[in-house]
């Protein structure tokens, strides 16, 4: 499961987090097959609990009552048409399963749900699976709550519930064959893979035995055999006793060393600079390239949630955000995620957002807004849509250009000012001190007027942004002042004029 299952030349997955089914088909067609990006991680599509304290939380889609595919995203039917256009138009649709868990113990008893299933949690009866009490690790959990107090023990981990969601039994054949099913149905429908949840807490034997049992890609859209790309949530910022490593042989794994740590020296903090991460990649600790899904922030850490602390980057910060995404495009490392986030009203209070809860832009009955585009190509409505930020658009198109090509060319001033291209097919300088970066500096490129992407970009044979001249020579001169819109340029061999 660790073919990546992207259209050829394509290399950039984009985290639509909580967009309809009907936007994310939209978008699909009018802007990310166009734009280059090859895939989008969509919100967990399995019928969740409705909480209303407080009210319609994002992360209710986090606790499943059945794995009927109807939630706040839309209906069944919407979710077979979104995935059928996106495959049309060569954009494949990620699953974010939510698979370690239903509701939390205390999501009461009755039809609040997202299709009105019956279930009750107190007696851990889900008759729309079918799961019942036997179906869940309670037996197996020794813990004295029965959630997860100690994360040094793994068995804890893995067997108890976590933040008091209950936890199912994964030996169990009946719970393999039920999670299996309800992959493989959208497997049918034509996904290419998945996001799994929560994957610190199941063990990877039982994974195994799951993802064993996936059927092939549908192929309608997909070569005959293909199996579905898989990546693993697996957050391991070192001092636990569960490693990211475990978890290779079945497929990629989340990277949260990543975000954490470009946060930091794109911040400049603990003394780190942007020339440090010369032997940024397994060099300085990261997992191996090819089983690393990388990306800035996630719909957690963009909150407060899950892991990476205050160092992590965000939409709020954009001039610092599209430098650091703007790294991870341009630099070889891993698969590249991109966020695509909603506004909420922030309200930090001693380090903690207090809305760190607050939903997707809805309507006061709590369904969700549609994407609103505005006639500037951004979107409205509470919607951020990063991956439509020109800057992190035409960096997802230089990486798709530069694709394969090795890094090479890195130069930095001992500080942080960093360059550095990817073979002969494009090149990136960064200026993130408070002087101007002025520079004469070795590209790479074939000598030529070539169109920063990041000022701006090539439209009709002309350049909406700086130009760079390359020479005979292979070098050309960068200027990059503190007051310029963006601390970056970027050139690449299709921006050449
Ligand atoms: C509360 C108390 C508990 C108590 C429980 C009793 O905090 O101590 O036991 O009530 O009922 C929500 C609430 C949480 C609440 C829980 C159960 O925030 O306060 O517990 O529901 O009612 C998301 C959110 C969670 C949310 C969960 C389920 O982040 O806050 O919990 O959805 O709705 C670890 C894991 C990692 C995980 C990360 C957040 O190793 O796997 O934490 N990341 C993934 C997802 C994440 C999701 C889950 C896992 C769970 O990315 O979005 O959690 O599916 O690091
Ligand atoms: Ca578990």
């Amino acid at each position: 499961q660790h073919h990546r299952q992207m259209k050829r030349g394509r290399t950039t997955i984009v985290h639509l987090f909580e967009w309809r089914w009907v936007d994310v088909a939209q978008e699909c067609e009018r802007y990310l097959a166009p734009n280059g990006y090859g895939g989008v991680q969509i919100s967990p599509p399995s019928e969740n609990i409705v909480v209303t304290k407080p009210w319609r939380p994002w992360w209710e889609r986090y606790q499943p009552v059945s794995y009927n595919l109807c939630s706040r995203s839309g209906t069944e039917q919407e979710l077979r048409d979104m995935i059928a256009r996106c495959n049309a138009v060569g954009v494949y649709i990620y699953v974010d399963a939510v698979i370690n868990h239903m509701c939390s113990s205390g999501g009461g008893e009755g039809r609040h749900s997202t299709c009105g299933s019956y279930f009750n949690a107190a007696k851990e009866e889900f008759p729309s699976v079918p799961f019942s009490v036997l179906d869940f690790n309670d037996r197996k959990c020794k813990t004295r709550s029965g959630n997860i107090e100690n994360y040094q023990d793994i068995y804890q981990v893995r067997d108890c519930r976590l933040v008091g969601l209950l936890d199912l039994a994964h030996r169990r054949e009946h719970v393999r064959e039920k999670v299996a099913e309800y992959m493989n149905a959208l497997i049918d429908m034509g996904v290419a893979g998945f996001r799994v949840d929560a994957c610190k807490h199941m063990w990877p034997e039982d994974l195994h035995a799951i993802y064993s049992r996936l059927h092939h890609l549908n192929t309608t859209w997909f070569p005959a055999g293909s199996k579905p790309f898989i990546y693993q949530e697996v957050i391991d910022l070192g001092g636990e006793p569960i490693k990211a490593c475990e978890y290779y042989k079945m497929g990629h794994v989340t990277e949260f060393k990543y975000g954490a740590r470009l946060g930091t020296a794109v911040r400049k903090w603990n003394g780190e600079k942007l020339s440090y991460l010369k032997n940024w990649g397994e060099g300085s600790g990261l997992m191996p390239s090819e089983k690393a899904l990388v990306f800035v922030d996630n719909h957690d850490n963009q909150r407060g949630h899950g892991a990476g602390g205050t160092s992590i980057l965000t939409f709020w910060e954009p001039r610092l955000y599209t430098l650091a995404v703007g790294f991870m495009l341009a630099h070889p490392y891993g698969m590249t995620r991109v966020m695509s986030s909603y506004r909420w009203t922030r309200q930090i209070i001693d380090g903690k957002d207090q809305n760190d809860w607050m939903g997707p832009p809805s309507f006061p009955d709590g369904s969700t807004k549609p994407v609103h585009v505005t006639p500037d190509g951004g979107c409205g409505d509470g919607w951020v849509c990063e991956h439509r930020w020109h800057q992190i658009r035409n960096m997802v198109i230089f990486r798709n250009v530069v694709n394969g090509q090795p890094l090479c060319n890195w130069w930095d001033n001992g500080s942080n000012q960093i360059a550095f291209g990817r073979g002969n097919h494009g090149f990136v300088v960064m200026n993130n001190d408070d002087w101007t970066l002025d520079e004469t500096l070795n590209t790479g490129l074939a000598s030529g007027t070539y169109c920063d992407v990041i000022s701006g970009q090539k439209e009709g044979g002309r350049c909406t942004g700086k130009q760079v001249t390359v020479g005979g020579d292979g070098k050309a001169h960068f200027r990059i002042s503190c007051s310029d819109p963006d601390p970056f340029v970027a050139i690449h061999m299709n921006s050449k004029l």
